[in-house]
């Protein structure tokens, strides 16, 4: 089944919600009370109609293919039923792998989505297919937030609060079925309150929900590092309040979740000096220092054995981090439902920054793509190795 890349809500099997989206349409556009949560905005829509399933249809329903205004004539658009968006034309049939990014102000959300977007649209190569970015059904200009800054070399600004940012990737034809990649950037700042004014439910529909923790949030490990690394920005709020703010909105949802240690360049740094982590990330063998083996035949491929030995050496180094309370709220959390999860280190960057720019040498990023392939192995999308 697929889903609305905005929201996350399943594309009904039953009914199906389509509206005009001619400018020039003379029918009365109204507001519709459910859009501004979801996209942080208002937004009238011009006409609406909805197609239910005839009570004595018999088997898989689709909806129509086409609808047309009857005040205008022009074609219209296929939407969501609950947060109203448009969504794409072959919906029924195709499937959207829905990912959000989840952390603290400043833990790298926004540019790991540019830099994981680099790495997809490779792999998605590698696989035979092609990746276009479907700015129509997207809420944000990839071009302009994600991708001139990492290849500008600009820093990136705050993501604002507030306002739905949503980006929808074409995958192409992939294993059967049109596959679209959905990603959902959130600002740091809706997730370190308890009552963000946008509608965060869709933690709980999506596929993967990517939680980036970031090493320099903690005291000790930014003093070891004073004199290693440039001076960052002042962290955000503390991970475990905001995995707890993450897991209250995924509430009862059964979504995929990657915990992140994310920025792990900066650890990596600290082989090189005299603290308790030092040994742990001197040791040229273990899987934060080192990329999933590639496989040299056969095409792109997730590493089961690599993945397991990744998670359990990135447990151990979180609870090492003081992060014990992090790996007991996946492991054992309040609601008593254990999500399907495993622990990464990712560095999107590959190196701190100095102040407004990136990297002076460029990126050299880590791992980054590892929790993406996780859950597009889940999904058949990408073969075991
Ligand atoms: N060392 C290091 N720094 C990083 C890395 N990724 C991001 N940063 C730095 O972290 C800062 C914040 O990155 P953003 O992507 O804007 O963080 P965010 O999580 O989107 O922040 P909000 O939008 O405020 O929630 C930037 O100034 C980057 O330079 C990384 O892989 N390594
Ligand atoms: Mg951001
Ligand atoms: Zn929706
Ligand atoms: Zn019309």
């Amino acid at each position: 089944m697929s889903k609305c890349p905005l929201c996350f809500t399943d594309v009904g099997t039953v009914e199906a919600s389509w509206q005009c989206v001619n400018r020039d349409c003379a029918s009365e556009a109204t507001e519709h009370p459910a859009v501004k949560a979801y996209l942080g905005r208002e937004m009238k829509i011009k006409q609406r109609r909805r197609e239910v399933r005839p009570k004595d249809h018999r088997g898989p329903w689709t909806p129509r293919l086409e609808q047309h205004c009857t005040k205008c004539g022009a074609h219209m658009e296929r939407s969501c039923l609950v947060c109203q968006q448009p969504i794409p034309k072959d919906i029924d049939t195709s499937d959207v792998i829905c990912v959000a990014l989840t952390g603290a102000r400043a833990t790298g959300k926004s540019v790991s989505i540019g830099v994981m977007r680099l790495f997809v649209e490779k792999l998605v190569e590698e696989l035979r297919s092609a990746l276009t970015f479907e700015s129509r059904y997207s809420q944000t200009d990839e071009s302009k937030e994600y991708l001139d800054q990492i290849l500008t070399g600009k820093a990136y600004p705050a993501t604002p609060p507030g306002i739905a940012r949503s980006l929808l990737y074409s995958l192409g034809q992939l294993n059967g079925k049109h596959r679209y990649l959905a990603f959902r950037d959130i600002a740091g700042e809706d997730l370190e309150k308890s009552d963000s004014s946008l509608n965060l439910s869709f933690l709980g529909r999506a596929d993967l929900v990517i939680f980036l923790f970031d090493p320099l949030a903690i005291r000790s490990i930014r003093d070891a590092l004073e004199s290693v690394i440039p001076r960052q920005g002042e962290p955000g709020q503390d991970p475990q309040r905001v995995l707890g703010t993450v897991l209250k909105h995924i509430s009862n949802g059964r979504p995929h979740l990657a915990v992140c240690l994310a920025k792990v360049d900066a650890l990596q740094a600290l082989g090189e000096q005299n603290s308790p982590l030092s040994p742990v990330f001197a040791n040229a063998g273990t899987t934060l220092v080192r990329e999933a083996p590639k496989r040299t035949i056969g095409g792109p491929a997730y590493d089961q054995a690599d993945g397991l030995l990744l998670s359990e050496e990135v447990r151990s180094t979180l609870m090492l981090l003081n992060g014990t309370s992090i790996v007991n709220m996946v492991e054992n959390p309040a609601t008593k439902v254990v999500l399907p999860h495993r622990f990464f280190a990712t560095s999107a960057l590959g190196a701190a920054a100095d102040g407004e720019l990136l990297p002076d040498h460029g990126i050299t990023p880590f791992r980054v793509l590892d929790p993406l392939l996780w859950i597009l192995n889940e999904k058949g999308v990408v073969p075991s190795a």
